[in-house]
C-alpha cells in the first residue's frame, strides 16, 4: 500500500550533497522537488531528509494534533545546543515542550499583541523618517542598495522598539559589527549542506569563527540587559516585559539569561525577514509597475500630504495585499519543519492518503515557494505577482493552510504584527515622497540565501515626488 518516498541515487556516506550544490541551496532542493515530485527524500552525511512542495501534503502536516515543529541539525547542535548555551531562545527551541520556550511564550505573547504593537507606531516612524531623509539628501541620482537600507530600517527599529538601544545604521557607512556577524552567521550556517562548508565545517578555526560570531552577538545583548537592570525605565517595551513580566502559570520571571538569548532572537528574526519582505515588495512592484502605480494612489488617496498615523494603515488595502502576495512568492523565511507528534508513540505514520511512511522523529521540510505556488490552489497564474487576489473577500476564502509564510500552529511567527506594522509604514512613507524606480531597468531577480532569502545587487534610484512629508 505504502511506497517508497523518491530519492535521487547518491554517493557513500556524503549521500546526496552532490544534487544539492547551488549558490542558492534552497534552489537546489526546489529542483529535487520538480524532477521526482511533490515529496522527496535526500540524505546528507548520514542524516535522512525529506521534503514536501505542494499544498495537499502540506495541509495535512499542517495538521497540529499530529505533527508539530520539532527543530534538528546544526542550529541546536554543537556550540548552538541547548546544554552549551545556557538558554533556549524562542524561535531555535527544540519544541514546545522545553521549559524555556513556553516561559518565554506565556509571557512575550501579549507584549507582542495588537495593542502593544500600535505603541510601537512612533518609534518605528522615526527609524523610517531617517531613511526617507538620507534619501532625500541623496538626491535622484544615488543609487541604492535596496536591501542594505531596508536592513539598516529594520534592524534599527526592531532594536528601539524592543529594547530602547540605536544602532544608529543610517549614519554609518559600514553596517554595525552585530549585522556583520549576523550575516556570516546566517550564511554559514545554511552553507553547511553545501559541499564547501561542509568542508569547512570540519575544520576547528571555521567552527571556532561561527561560535565567535554568535558570541559576540550575545554579549551585545547580555549587556544591554545588564545596562536596562541597571537604568530602569518606563517604557513599555519588550525588555521590560521581559525583565518585569511574570508567567501567568508560575507567577515566575524570566531570567537574564533566556532575556539576553530571546533579545538575540529578535534581532535576528525580526530584521533579516521584514527587510526581505520590503526588498522583494519594491521589486516585485517595480517589476509591475502597474501595482506600483496603484498603491501609490492608495497612499494619496488614504493619507495625502497628511503625517502617516497608525490609524492611516488599516485603510491601506492595495498595500496589504501586495505584502501578502510578495510573501507568497517570495517567502523570506522560505521553510520550516515539521515532524510527528511526540505523544504519538507509532514508530511509524503515513501521509498523502496512506502513501508514505513517515518515521517518528523525522523532521519534513515544507518548501514555502512551492507550496505557495501549488496551482491548483492558486491556478495557471500561480507564477505571476496579482496582488488583487490577496483582496476583497479572497484572501479570507483561500483554503485555510494555502499561505504560510508566518509559520503555523502555536511556533508560529511571534513577531507577525510588527513585522506588518512597519512594512506598511515604510512602503507609505515612501510611495509619499518618492517616485522610485530600477537603477539598472534590465535587472533581473538574482536571489542570495542566508536562512533567509533577498535579492541580490538590487539598486534603485528615488526622487522626490514635492517636499517631504
Ligand atoms: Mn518571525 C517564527 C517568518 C518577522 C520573531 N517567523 C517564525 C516562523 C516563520 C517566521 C516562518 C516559524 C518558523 C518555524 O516554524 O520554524 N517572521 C517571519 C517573516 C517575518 C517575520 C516572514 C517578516 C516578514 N519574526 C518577525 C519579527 C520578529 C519575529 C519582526 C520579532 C520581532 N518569528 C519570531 C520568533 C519566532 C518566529 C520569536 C519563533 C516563535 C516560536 O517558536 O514561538
Amino acid at each position: 500500500m505504502t511506497e517508497p518516498i523518491p530519492q535521487p541515487a547518491g554517493l557513500p556516506f556524503v549521500g546526496n550533497i552532490l544534487d544539492l550544490q547551488d549558490e542558492v541551496p534552497f534552489f537546489a532542493i526546489g529542483r529535487l522537488l520538480d524532477v521526482y515530485g511533490p515529496i522527496v527524500k535526500f540524505n546528507i552525511m548520514g542524516a535522512d531528509k525529506v521534503v514536501v512542495g505542494n499544498f495537499e501534503l502540506f495541509d495535512e502536516l499542517c495538521d497540529e494534533t499530529r505533527f508539530y515543529k520539532l527543530v534538528s541539525g546544526p542550529l541546536v547542535e554543537g556550540p548552538f545546543a541547548p546544554e552549551v548555551r545556557g538558554a533556549e531562545g524562542l524561535f531555535g527551541a527544540i519544541d514546545e515542550r522545553r521549559d524555556d520556550w513556553a516561559q518565554a511564550h506565556r509571557i512575550l505573547l501579549p507584549a507582542f499583541g495588537p495593542l502593544a504593537i500600535e505603541n510601537m507606531f512612533p518609534e518605528m516612524h522615526d527609524i523610517a523618517s531617517q531613511m526617507v531623509l538620507k534619501w532625500a539628501r541623496q538626491g535622484p541620482g544615488h543609487r541604492i542598495l535596496a536591501p542594505e537600507d531596508f536592513s539598516r530600517l529594520t534592524l534599527d527599529t526592531i532594536a528601539l522598539c524592543a529594547m530602547d538601544y540605536r544602532f544608529n545604521s543610517f549614519y554609518q557607512e559600514d553596517m554595525h559589527p552585530f549585522v556583520k556577524s549576523m550575516n556570516n552567521l546566517l550564511t554559514e550556517r545554511s552553507n553547511s549542506a553545501q559541499l564547501g562548508g561542509m568542508l569547512k565545517s570540519l575544520m576547528p578555526s571555521y567552527r571556532e569563527q561561527l561560535k565567535q560570531d554568535s558570541d559576540l552577538q550575545f554579549q551585545i545583548c547580555q549587556e544591554v540587559v545588564d545596562h536596562r537592570r541597571q537604568n530602569p525605565t518606563e517604557k513599555k517595551d519588550l525588555m521590560n516585559a521581559m525583565l518585569y513580566g511574570k508567567d501567568p502559570k508560575t507567577g515566575e520571571t524570566m531570567r537574564d539569561r533566556l532575556i539576553a538569548v530571546n533579545m538575540q532572537t529578535f534581532l535576528i528574526a525580526g530584521h533579516e525577514t521584514t527587510s526581505g519582505l520590503l526588498s522583494f515588495a519594491f521589486l516585485l512592484m517595480l517589476k509591475n509597475p502597474k501595482t506600483f502605480f496603484a498603491a501609490q494612489q492608495e497612499v494619496d488617496r488614504v493619507i495625502g500630504k497628511d503625517k502617516i498615523e497608525a490609524k492611516h494603515l488599516r485603510d491601506l488595502k492595495y498595500i496589504n495585499a501586495v505584502l501578502r502576495e510578495t510573501l507568497r512568492l517570495n517567502p523570506t523565511a522560505p521553510a520550516f519543519q515539521r515532524a510527528v507528534r511526540p505523544e504519538n508513540t507509532e514508530d511509524f505514520v503515513t501521509i498523502g492518503g496512506g502513501r508514505y511512511l513517515i518515521p517518528r522523529g523525522q523532521s519534513i521540510i515544507c518548501n514555502l515557494m512551492k507550496i505557495h505556488t501549488d496551482p491548483k490552489v492558486w491556478g495557471d497564474d500561480a507564477n505571476e505577482f496579482i496582488p488583487e487576489r490577496m483582496m476583497d473577500g479572497k484572501f479570507e476564502k483561500l483554503p485555510k493552510n494555502a499561505w504560510k509564510p508566518f509559520g503555523t500552529g502555536v511556533r508560529s511567527c511571534i513577531g507577525r504584527a510588527f513585522a506588518w506594522q512597519e512594512a506598511l509604514l515604510c512602503i507609505a512613507m515612501i510611495l509619499q515622497n518618492f517616485n522610485v524606480e530600477l537603477a539598472d531597468p534590465d535587472y533581473e531577480m538574482k536571489i542570495v540565501q542566508s536562512l533567509t532569502i533577498k535579492p541580490k545587487d538590487f539598486y534603485i534610484k528615488v526622487s522626490l515626488r514635492s517636499g517631504i512629508t
